[in-house]
């Protein structure tokens, strides 16, 4: 074995960097209610995504993560469960499901749910008992305390509202939210509770699903006593707090470990030193999670910075834990629109961006539209919002007084619908999405973007993420290759080498909207180096290892040593 191999089994022994298949996946996020509606309802479904599973092996997805269709109130679109063991009407029926998982299962694709745990609706029938009486053997299933003189227990904000208290007349005592209102908290202390999570779980798994994404899982457990914040805008006291590991640690012990799955937990305000604790493979808690450095700190694209959250995720995880990469989602705008540029370059940033995603070391997200390049809206009115996030948070402004068309204006850019928008599949009527009245305003973009445009264009968006994905399947470097960045002090540029084995991958990249010449380092010999893919038809050839990088110009080239 030469050095590199040496290198990479000795990583891979002491570190147990064991492959396997869901590290080596892409995952396609499918948003169902804004996808395809089989039924003319104006929504989405579980049957609209069986019609499209060809669509999705097409781009070669092996992965797809669904978000919550249990029956719910649907307050926050689901996030606020009522029954776990049942299907929203609006998403379809347990059959539809089950016809889902046989459909998915024949494409060689998995299904991972997304699973709501740290909160149910209110009124889901436990939180109804619970709150009923304090007497009430459900009581202790959710979090109550008494007021302080009419005040709530402490001075905590919700992320959907300005106290993360809700008072009750009937009982006299205060109940905890993290999200909104409706969302009341479930007492993980509880030990009844994690029981009945656990068997929750295990039917689902029953059902054959490979996996989870655990919403808001790092809030499992809350501070000891509920002390008030020093600084109650700064919501970080919600999540990440002495305890929750322990949740984790028994609930692999008794539901993962059970099963081959892969558990992705959404885990927010953690530096890669806390982030390791959640999925370092020696812990047996979660495979691997999304951290939000960039999705919720970074509003804009500040790549000095990226650079640097990258830099310290990798050092923080790798040989130890697997990171996830992904740049939009049903929570954060859209990529091209946020971080690129959806005018001009829209086509290049979009590649530009999907290239970067699939090359970084940790598992790739593809959000619903993101491969066909879907940007962010601006709808007129807070009446054609749905979010409640964005709902919420325009009231609470505008009762503190701040213009309602200024604050319209200020939430537009990082509001959630942005992303929640229908896909558009083709130039018709609400873009071939539904039959009836769409349940959210369509883009009006659908007519020059849609997807029935993009695959009769052999340059899209869309056969550019088929290849890096097919790329990804044909070179393990782009999964277990170690990560170097170069040309650091190229400020417009990002480029890094990856190492694997014999393959050394270099991704070569110019964010400016100028062009960019770039000496590459002498290690690299480009005379030796495969072009695998570029985002521009058009490829000027290199001279003396100098080569020139046009606006949004990726490249990744493969050196097979
Ligand atoms: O989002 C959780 C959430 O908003 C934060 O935990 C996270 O830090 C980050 O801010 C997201 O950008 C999840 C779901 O993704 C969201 O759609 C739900 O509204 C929310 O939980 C409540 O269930």
């Amino acid at each position: 074995m030469n050095y590199e191999e040496k290198k990479t089994s000795f990583l891979k022994e002491v570190f147990s960097m064991k492959e396997t298949w869901w590290k080596e996946s892409v995952v396609y996020q499918v948003y169902w209610r804004s996808f395809y509606d089989s039924d003319g309802d104006g929504y989405g479904d579980l049957r609209g995504v069986i019609e499209k599973l060809d669509y999705i092996k097409n781009l070669g997805a092996d992965v797809i993560w669904l978000n919550p269709f249990y029956v719910s109130p649907d307050k926050d679109n689901g996030y606020d469960i009522s029954d776990y063991y049942s299907i929203m009407p609006k998403a379809g029926t347990m059959q539809d499901f089950e016809e889902l998982m046989e459909e998915a299962k024949k494409r060689e694709i998995k299904v991972i749910m997304d699973l709501v745990v740290n909160h149910t609706s209110n009124e889901h029938p436990w939180f109804k008992e619970s709150k009923s009486s304090k007497d009430n053997p459900k009581r202790d299933w959710y979090i109550w305390r008494d007021g302080d003189h009419h005040n709530p227990p402490n001075n905590w904000r919700s992320y959907f509202c300005p106290s993360a208290w809700e008072y009750d007349e009937n009982t006299d005592q205060y109940y905890f939210h993290s999200f909104a209102v409706e969302q009341p908290d479930l007492n993980w202390e509880n030990e009844e509770v994690r029981e009945e999570i656990y068997n929750m779980m295990h039917f689902w798994l029953k059902k054959g699903i490979n996996g989870f994404r655990l919403d808001a899982i790092a809030l499992l457990a809350k501070p000891e006593g509920y002390p008030n914040a020093e600084n109650p805008e700064d919501i970080s006291y919600l999540t990440n707090n002495p305890g929750v590991h322990d949740y984790l640690e028994e609930m692999n012990e008794k539901v993962f470990s059970h099963y081959d799955m892969l558990t992705v937990g959404e885990v927010a305000y953690v530096t890669p030193k806390e982030g390791l604790l959640y999925v370092d493979e020696n812990r047996k808690e979660l495979n691997t999670l999304f951290h939000f450095e960039v999705c919720d700190e970074m509003p804009t694209w500040d790549l000095k910075r990226f650079k640097e959250i990258q830099k310290r995720w990798y050092e923080g995880l790798w040989g130890k834990g697997w990171n996830s990469q992904f740049l939009n989602n049903h929570d954060h705008t859209r990529l091209v629109t946020r971080y690129g540029n959806d005018a001009e370059y829209r086509i290049q940033s979009g590649k530009l961006f999907a290239a970067m995603l699939h090359s970084l070391p940790g598992m790739p997200y593809i959000y619903q539209g993101e491969e066909i390049g879907m940007t962010g809206v601006r709808f007129n009115s807070i009446d054609d919002y749905n979010d409640i996030a964005m709902k919420n948070k325009f009231n609470e402004l505008v009762e503190n007084g701040q213009d309602p068309e200024d604050v319209l204006k200020q939430l537009q850019p990082l509001s959630r619908d942005n992303s929640r928008t229908p896909i558009q599949w083709n130039d018709s009527e609400h873009a071939g999405f539904t039959k009836g009245t769409p349940w959210i305003n369509i883009n009006p973009n659908y007519k020059e973007i849609n997807v029935e445009e993009a695959l009769q264009d052999e340059d899209s968006l869309f056969y550019y993420y088929k290849k890096l994905i097919e790329l990804r399947k044909k070179y393990k470097v782009f999964v277990y290759g170690d990560f170097k960045t170069i040309l650091e002090e190229k400020e417009n540029l990002y480029a890094y080498l990856r190492t694997y084995n014999n393959e050394t991958l270099l991704f070569i990249s110019n964010f400016s909207e100028d062009n960019e010449t770039v000496e590459i380092p002498a290690e690299i010999n480009l005379s030796e180096a495969d072009l695998l893919i570029s985002n521009y038809k058009e490829n000027r050839t290199e001279t003396e290892n100098k080569i020139e990088l046009r606006p949004y110009e990726a490249r990744i080239y493969l050196i097979q040593r």
